[in-house]
């Protein structure tokens, strides 16, 4: 239809998209095997039929799990180019990926693959397709805290990080426990965000700004719960960046005409559409946002909203801002 139209064309930012949630079952199947990694799906079409989840712990095993075929430099380099190639065909301009060094860590994998492949190909598609981009360094929230501000150390010198996240199961760990590590990000110069608001109470978002001192909220949904909060967010311009397919996937909203992007946008919210995990909650940018739009019966104004609070989100220059206008 004309909407889907013009989001297609509508040149897109992604503000919230973790590279090991793009790893479609065709080149799962494939790295597990190249690698001789062994997992429990034999198909494509087995893989696939695996991605039905309960809430966001009965996801986080699938995805570790397709996550533990990722071993080589290459592999690394081979899942971000074929994402940067979805990001050229969906007319998104500026990407900011989200990684997950523990759980590479955790599998035997150098940090120096991890990030150089990653990296090489945030060049290439920079260079050969004009996509601007910006990598954020994950911590995983249900590990142990204190070896954090080591691997952040280490990852800041092998280059290219442009800030620190916190992602994984939420309940149970508040983001305080996390003080340290973004302390120290900060002081580095780095631009911080946190997964909070997702499954997590409102509790969560006001330590992610007020203990980590966070920019972004990823997610954040649940912020309309309390009206103080909702003032806070609306006051300091925090954005959020709402994932409405993984949030269904996830069963935070029981279906997309639930969702409740519509009043974050009628309470004044610097509300952002993005994608999560692509290739297990079904589908990317353009889909996310189309699909939004149409089942809230939002418009093709409401569209050029989202996309002009995302380049306000942005990590990037203002003069790449400009022209992303
Ligand atoms: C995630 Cl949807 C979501 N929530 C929290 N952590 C994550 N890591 C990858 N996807
Ligand atoms: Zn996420």
């Amino acid at each position: 239809g004309m909407l889907a139209d013009f989001v297609e064309e509508l040149p897109k930012v992604e503000l919230h998209l973790h590279i090991e949630g793009t790893l479609e079952p065709e080149l799962l199947i494939a790295l597990a095997q190249r690698n001789g990694v062994d997992i429990p799906y034999k198909t494509i079409e087995a893989a696939r039929a695996a991605y039905q989840f309960e809430d966001l712990q009965s996801f986080l095993n699938v995805y570790y799990l397709g996550a533990s075929v990722l071993r080589e430099e290459r592999d690394f380099y081979e899942l971000t180019l074929a994402y940067m190639s979805r990001c050229k065909a969906q007319q998104i301009r500026h990407t900011e990926l989200f990684f997950d060094p523990q759980t590479h860590l955790a599998n035997g994998v150098a940090l120096a693959a991890v990030m150089g492949g990653i990296n090489a190909a945030l060049r290439d598609a920079e260079r050969d397709w004009h996509i601007s981009s910006a990598l954020i360094l994950c911590i995983e929230r249900d590990r142990d805290p204190q070896p954090a501000v080591a691997l952040l150390e280490r990852a800041c010198a092998l280059g290219g990080i442009a800030g620190i996240g916190l992602d994984s199961a939420e309940l149970g760990n508040p983001p305080e426990k996390f003080q340290e590590v973004f302390k120290v990000a900060k002081s580095m110069g780095l631009h911080r965000v946190a997964h909070a608001g997702e499954e997590g109470p409102p509790a969560y978002i006001w330590q992610a700004l007020d203990v980590l001192d966070v920019e972004r909220i990823d997610h954040g949904v649940r912020c309309l719960e309390d009206p103080a909060l909702v003032r806070r967010l609306v006051d300091d311009r925090i954005p959020l960046t709402v994932c409405p397919f993984s949030n269904v996937a996830l069963k935070v909203f029981s279906r997309l005409s639930e969702h409740n992007l519509g009043r974050l946008l009628k309470a004044g919210l610097l509300a952002t559409i993005h994608s999560d995990d692509p290739a297990y909650f079904g589908g990317y940018l353009s889909e996310n946002i189309i699909e939004t739009l149409s089942d809230l019966d939002l418009t093709a104004e409401d569209a050029l909203l989202l996309e002009r609070n995302a380049v306000e989100a942005a990590f990037c220059t203002d003069q790449r801002k400009q022209s992303l206008l």
